[in-house]
C-alpha cells in the first residue's frame, strides 16, 4: 500500500541529472544570501519528519509539501522562502525530482555551514497532488506545557520515525544554525553567535550558558543573560532529561563525534519511507532471508 502509487507519481529520469552541477546551482543560491542555508536544512528536516514508521507513510519521497494541506500547517510556516529560492535550481534542471532537490539542498546547506558531509542518493518521487499529504502533527511542538510533557513529546514523534535518543539529540544539534521568527512561529532570535555555521555550539551553549525564561508576552522560550541567544523548551529539554544529557555532553566536548553522529542520522531522516529504496533493500535482502 504504497502512499504514492505508481501512477500517480513522476518517475525521476535516473541517470539524465548531474548532480555536482545541481550542488553547485545551489552553492551559488546560497552565496547570493546565506540565511538561506538553514531554512533549506529546515525544509529538508520538515518534508523528511513527518514519516510514520508504522504505517510507512509520509518522509520526503513526494515532496508533498508543495501542496496544500501540507504547505499551510503552521510547523511549516516560513518554509516558502526555502522553497522558493530553490525554484530557479529546479527551472535550471527540471529532470530533477522537487523531492530530490530539497533533500540534497538540506545535505549541501549543511556541507556550505562548515559541517560534516552527509550521504545522499537520488531515487526519490514527487507526487502530483496533495492527496498523499501526511496529516497535520507529526512535526515536534516547540513546547508541551510541562518539562516531563515536553520530553515525552520528543520522544514519541522521533521515536515514531524509527530514531533513538542518541539520534534525536544529534539531530537537535542542527539548532546550531538559523533563526526563529517572530513572524513565523512566535519564537524570536537565534540559538548561537554563528547561526550560519554548523558546529556543536548548541550543546555547548546549552550547558555554558545561564538560561531563564523570557520576560515577554510571546510563547514561553529561555534566554542567556545578555537576551541575545535562545533556547526553546524542548531545546532546554535535552538538557532535563538524563538519557539525553548523556548525548548533550558528549557532542559538546566532542564535535567530531557529533559530526559523525549527525551526518547517519541526518541520511537516515532524508531516506525513511523513501519507496526506491526500501525496493532496493528488499532485492538485496531476498525473499528467504
Ligand atoms: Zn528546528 N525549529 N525544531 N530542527 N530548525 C526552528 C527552526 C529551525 C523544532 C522547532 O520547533 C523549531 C529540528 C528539530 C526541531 C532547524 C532544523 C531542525 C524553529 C523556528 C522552531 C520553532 C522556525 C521559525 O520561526 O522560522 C523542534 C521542536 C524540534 C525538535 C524537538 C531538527 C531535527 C532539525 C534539522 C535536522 C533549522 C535549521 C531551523 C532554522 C530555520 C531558519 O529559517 O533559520
Amino acid at each position: 500500500t504504497s502512499p504514492i502509487s505508481c501512477k500517480e507519481a513522476e518517475t525521476p529520469a535516473k541517470g539524465s541529472v548531474n548532480y555536482d552541477k545541481v550542488r553547485e546551482a545551489i552553492v551559488k543560491v546560497i552565496e547570493v544570501d546565506d540565511n538561506i542555508a538553514p531554512a533549506m536544512l529546515r525544509l529538508a528536516w520538515h518534508s523528511s519528519g513527518s514519516y510514520d514508521k508504522k504505517t510507512n507513510t509520509g518522509g520526503s519521497d513526494g515532496a508533498t509539501m508543495r501542496f496544500s494541506p501540507e504547505k499551510d500547517y503552521a510547523a511549516n510556516a516560513g518554509l516558502f522562502r526555502a522553497r522558493d529560492a530553490l525554484e530557479p535550481v529546479k527551472k535550471q534542471f527540471p529532470e530533477i525530482t522537487y523531492a530530490d532537490l530539497w533533500t540534497l539542498a538540506g545535505v549541501v546547506a549543511v556541507e556550505e555551514m562548515g559541517g560534516p558531509k552527509v550521504a545522499w542518493r537520488p531515487g526519490r518521487r514527487d507526487a502530483v497532488s496533495g492527496q498523499e499529504c501526511p496529516p497535520d502533527g507529526r512535526l515536534p511542538d516547540a513546547d508541551k506545557g510541562t518539562l516531563s510533557g515536553t520530553v515525552q513529546h520528543i520522544r514519541d514523534i522521533f521515536y515514531r520515525m524509527g530514531f533513538n535518543d542518541q539520534e534525536i539529540v544529534a539531530l537537535v544539534g542542527a539548532h546550531a544554525v538559523g533563526h526563529t521568527h517572530k513572524q513565523f512561529s512566535g519564537y524570536d532570535g537565534p540559538w548561537t553567535r554563528a547561526p550560519t555555521t554548523f558546529s556543536n555550539e548548541l550543546f555547548r551553549e546549552l550547558l555554558e550558558n545561564k538560561w531563564t525564561l523570557r520576560k515577554w508576552n510571546g510563547p514561553d522560550m529561555f534566554e542567556d543573560p545578555t537576551g541575545e541567544i535562545i533556547m526553546l523548551p524542548t531545546d532546554m529539554a535535552l538538557t532535563w532529561d538524563k538519557e539525553f544529557r548523556k548525548y548533550v555532553e558528549a557532542y559538546a566536548a566532542d564535535q567530531d563525534r557529533f559530526f559523525e553522529d549527525f551526518a547517519k542520522a541526518f541520511q537516515k531522516l532524508e531516506e525513511l519511507g523513501v519507496r526506491a529504496f526500501q525496493e532496493e533493500a528488499k532485492k538485496k535482502r531476498g525473499w528467504f532471508s
